[in-house]
């Protein structure tokens, strides 16, 4: 049996960068992750590798040396929450007792709710996926041996995370298809679940325009239930009609995004709310049943878009609320659902959209960011990595909201010199 003062589940992106802030604060010892994946990965490249621009090893570090000074690993999965106790059971059978226990088990992938899709991804050589690190790299090799026929991308029922990672590989391939000159005898199609392209308006009026300009078909609230990967076609529902009509879609290469839900021992432990997220304050980020519960990232039940980006603004928050909580003073700090999407739109083209819990943009930078701009592009693949391995792991990025006030400031003065 263990005892710490502060118990962090799941070592991701949300779990290590916590853990980082509360170590520094309240010293060594106190603080234990418990993780049972012996590599960390940063996904938000995934996107890159599968469209050739990057490669997997830049994505990955062993979870090992990501540990914070003064923490303690536990390599092991969380397979029961006793919330009432403040204890947690492992795989291993130990009890882990806590004073605060902070979530961050990230989202699920649930590859086994379209039938025949993980026996695609095993074997055959056109069924792909960015969203695992074990298929991420099979996307470029299908992409290379296309050269004709009906190439198919899909969304499915949300939550999900990086809601733009699904369209960004098409434009990715799109843009490789032109380069190869085949593109003209490839037919390109999204099917996504959603009656949108992206949840907020201004990127989704240029997205639209992308696709208009380049050919690229949307086929909306289609969800993917079904995949034969002998015949090659894929089975849709459509969710617009009464009995949810089914459509058989020919394909050549598909990139499939798979269904998400809440992991296992979440769902169905007493932090969960009725969906199987940890049920947590939107803006305070503290469980709404037991206070001296917090979560972090992908894992919980705040409708903000599941990214990185959001980890690292709902730092902020989460770390100002836990010690205050320590201390015995009113919580105050607010998480207003900040989430970033760069959304790749090309070779070296890229959409920056910002926004917040209601969906309005709330950019960084002091120009139009539902452009298409290289320099964006060259921030996703040079600076943003390097943020988050050297930053925001070391609970040092909470965000770009200072960066945000300063152009403001300057912006402000450059008018009214003007
Ligand atoms: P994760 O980082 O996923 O970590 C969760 C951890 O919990 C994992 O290590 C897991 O092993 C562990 N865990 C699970 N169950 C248990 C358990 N029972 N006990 C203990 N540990 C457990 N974000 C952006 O900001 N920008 C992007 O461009 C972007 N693009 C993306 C593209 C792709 C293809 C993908 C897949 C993601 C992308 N994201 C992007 C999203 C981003 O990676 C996630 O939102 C972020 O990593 C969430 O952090 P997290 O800590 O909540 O979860
Ligand atoms: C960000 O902070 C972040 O987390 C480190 C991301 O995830 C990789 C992002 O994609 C983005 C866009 C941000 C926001 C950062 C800036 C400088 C606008």
């Amino acid at each position: 049996n263990y005892r710490y003062r502060f118990a962090i589940a799941g070592g991701g992106s949300g779990g290590i960068a916590i853990a980082a802030k509360l170590a520094k604060k309240y010293g060594k010892g106190k603080v234990v992750i418990i993780e049972p994946s012996s590599t960390h990965y940063y996904q938000p490249l995934f996107t890159l590798v599968g469209g050739g621009l990057a490669d997997l090893p830049e994505c990955t570090n062993a979870t090992d040396s990501l540990i914070p000074p003064g923490c303690t690993l536990l390599k092991d999965e969380v397979k029961e929450f006793q919330p009432k106790q403040n204890c947690l059971v492992t795989g291993d059978g130990h009890q882990v007792h806590y004073e605060y226990l902070v979530m961050a088990t990230g989202i699920a992938l649930n590859y086994d709710k379209v039938e025949g899709l993980t026996e695609a991804l095993e074997y055959s050589d056109n069924v792909c996926t960015n969203y695992s690190p074990e298929y991420v790299r099979n996307t470029y090799y299908y992409m290379k041996n296309m050269t004709k026929g009906n190439a198919l991308f899909t969304f499915p029922t949300p939550p999900i995370k990086c809601a733009g990672a699904p369209q960004k590989i098409m434009y990715l391939a799109d843009a490789h298809w032109r380069n190869e000159g085949v593109r003209d005898n490839i037919n390109i199609q999204y099917y996504t679940a959603l009656g949108v392209l992206f949840g907020v308006k201004k990127f989704a009026d240029a997205l639209n325009q992308i696709c208009d300009e380049r050919n690229l078909t949307r086929n909306y609230q289609r969800n993917l239930v079904k995949i034969d990967h002998v015949k090659k076609i894929a089975t849709f529902e459509d969710l617009s009609s009464e009995n949810r009509k089914r459509e058989d879609s020919p394909y050549d290469f598909i990139h499939v995004t798979p269904p998400m839900g809440p992991q296992e021992a979440v769902k169905d432990s007493e932090l969960a709310d009725s969906n199987g997220y940890v049920d947590v304050d939107k803006h305070t980020l503290q469980h709404v049943r037991y206070p001296n519960v917090f979560g972090i990232g992908d894992c919980t039940n705040t409708p903000n878009g599941k990214t990185v980006a959001a980890v690292a603004a709902q730092l902020r928050a989460l770390y100002k609320n836990l010690k205050a909580s320590v201390a015995g003073t009113p919580l105050k700090p607010k998480y207003d659902g900040y989430a970033a999407c760069p959304l790749v739109t090309g070779n070296s083209k890229l959409i920056l959209a910002e926004f917040d819990y209601d969906n309005q943009p709330l950019e960084t930078f002091p120009f139009d960011q539902s452009e298409e701009r290289y320099s964006m592009y060259l921030m996703k693949k040079y600076f943003l990595p390097p943020l988050y391995w050297k930053s925001l792991l070391k609970g040092t990025w909470l965000g770009p909201k200072e960066v945000r006030k300063g152009f403001q400031a300057v912006k402000r003065q450059v008018e009214k010199v003007a």
